[in-house]
């Protein structure tokens, strides 16, 4: 049985402005948190790593350069055009367009750049599926305002997307508030610009921050409907399901409750309301939520459909003596041991993906986007018969393969699933260790992490794999 993926079905690619564009100080754009982060980067799993930030940017942030898509992304559109991508998903930088994060006025020539971005991706008929923050907060909010911890925040957001709503309005129709919202609960910093040191940060804090962003991700829904009813606009989480590691009750009760931690977001977005296990959590960790006037109004603009990214599984137990952490999980947990690991610990569960769309079309009824995935790995560039230097990238093949299989089970299954973009269709700076030998990518670029290479961009054997798939709407994937 081949799966009929739908007619109109969004096939892409994803990335992050700060992860490859580099002109980190091009044409006005003001530091971001992400250029001050050395490295090392903020931290494998996502956990906040806060003395890594330096006051200025240091020459060894492979950010600052990132794989110089400031400068070369005609050239890479073309590749994603000649892949025959139906949608390409970036952000944009905050601080290319408020340098700062809190003047009035934006910079004319951050604008311009994504002016001639969007129209080179529609000359090919590429839609833009745009984040409007993808942990890359401007840095003088951060040291200034502790991010999203201050209410102010939500205003400066508001303002930031309602200026790029009005310049883009006819050339982007798909928006993203926040690129992993749940993240914040791991990673306060590099997800919520919160300077405060995450072993300082009270929970108080840190909900009224979450709070913040929910607020401000329901008034850019409701703005960006006023500024183009043909908007799509999304919200974006970081999904993992959560299985019990063993079937004892309390183990089931534990997946559950980590589960609702995540799931609040998605829930108060889609719902446009706090769920009830939630004000149980607030209650139990003295937490009183600061809502003001309107808040709880605003929360009511829900989202036209919901995006997540998808890299893993976990397992949840009550067992103190198996609750060590498992190493590399984004948002903790301990490790299935069902399932192998990529090279940096992720495991991998192609399954999952199939549950989590099924989970949340369930729990929502709502269009989802598969707006990331995919496998960073080490790739080594080789010539091949003809000459030609390439990636020999079977497993990036397979993996990709498998996971998309399993979102044709998931349509089988009746699940309304609108597109699927990869993580890091070209090489570029991981987020989480900066590294950029952790390569997720159809396009090899000639960059290492000493700072060596030329830039260059290599086709690898996934480039014509993810062709085929995209020209056969799926039939190509093996079963
Ligand atoms: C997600 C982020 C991305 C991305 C991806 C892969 O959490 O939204 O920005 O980078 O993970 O992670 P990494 O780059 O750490 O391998």
């Amino acid at each position: 049985m081949t799966t009929q993926f739908p007619e109109n079905f969004l096939w892409g690619g994803a990335v992050a402005a700060n992860q490859l564009e580099g002109g980190y100080n091009a044409d006005g754009k003001g530091l971001s948190i992400q250029d001050v982060t050395p490295k090392g980067g903020i931290g494998q799993g996502g956990h906040d790593t806060d003395p890594l930030i330096t006051q200025d940017p240091t020459d060894d942030n492979m950010k600052l350069i990132g794989i110089d898509f400031y400068n070369r992304y005609k050239e890479d559109v073309k590749l994603f055009a000649e892949m025959g991508f139906k949608v390409f998903r970036t952000s944009i930088a905050w601080s290319r367009i408020f340098p700062k994060g809190d003047e009035a006025e934006p910079n004319e020539a951050g604008l311009k750049f994504y002016d001639d971005l969007f129209d080179e991706c529609r000359k090919y008929g590429i839609e833009p599926l745009v984040t409007i923050s993808h942990y890359e907060t401007p840095l003088h909010l951060s040291r200034e305002y502790d991010g999203w911890v201050n209410r102010k925040m939500v205003d400066f957001y508001v303002n930031y997307a309602t200026t790029v709503f009005k310049r883009y309005k006819d050339k982007v129709k798909y928006w993203l508030t926040f690129n992993e919202i749940n993240s914040i609960l791991e990673a306060p910093f590099m997800s919520g610009g919160i300077s405060t040191p995450k072993k300082e940060l009270s929970k108080q804090d840190l909900y009224q921050a979450i709070h913040h962003e929910l607020v401000a991700s329901a008034k850019t829904v409701k703005i960006g409907h006023e500024i183009n009813p043909d908007f799509q606009i999304g919200c974006m989480v970081l999904s993992m399901p959560i299985y019990p590691l063993t079937p004892n009750p309390d183990d089931v009760i534990q997946a559950m409750e980590s589960d609702h931690k995540n799931m609040a977001f998605a829930d108060i977005h889609v719902r446009g309301a706090y769920p009830g296990y939630m004000k149980r959590y607030l209650r139990e960790n003295d937490i009183t939520i600061k809502f003001e006037e309107g808040d709880e109004k605003v929360l009511k603009h829900t989202v036209d459909f919901v995006s997540f990214s998808y890299y893993m599984s976990i397992c949840e137990t009550a067992d103190p003596a198996m609750k060590a952490r498992g190493e590399g999980n984004l948002l903790g947990g301990v490790p299935n041991p069902h399932l192998q690991a990529s090279e940096w610990g992720w495991q991998i569960d192609p399954k999952g993906l199939r549950y989590v769309l099924n989970y949340f079309w369930d729990r929502y009824q709502k269009p989802l986007f598969i707006v990331e995935n995919g496998l960073g790995a080490v790739d080594e560039l080789i010539t091949n018969d003809k000459g030609e230097k390439t990636v020999e990238d079977d497993y990036r093949i397979n993996y990709l393969n498998d996971h998309l299989v399993q979102v044709g089970e998931a349509i089988e299954d009746g699940v309304d699933v609108m597109g699927y973009t990869t993580w890091g269709c070209i090489d570029l700076v991981s987020a989480s260790t900066a590294q950029l030998k952790k390569r997720y990518g159809f396009i090899y670029v000639d960059r290492h992490d000493d700072g060596s290479g030329t830039l260059e961009r290599y086709k690898k054997k996934s480039f014509n794999w993810y062709k085929e798939v995209i020209a056969t709407n799926g039939k190509s994937l093996k079963r």
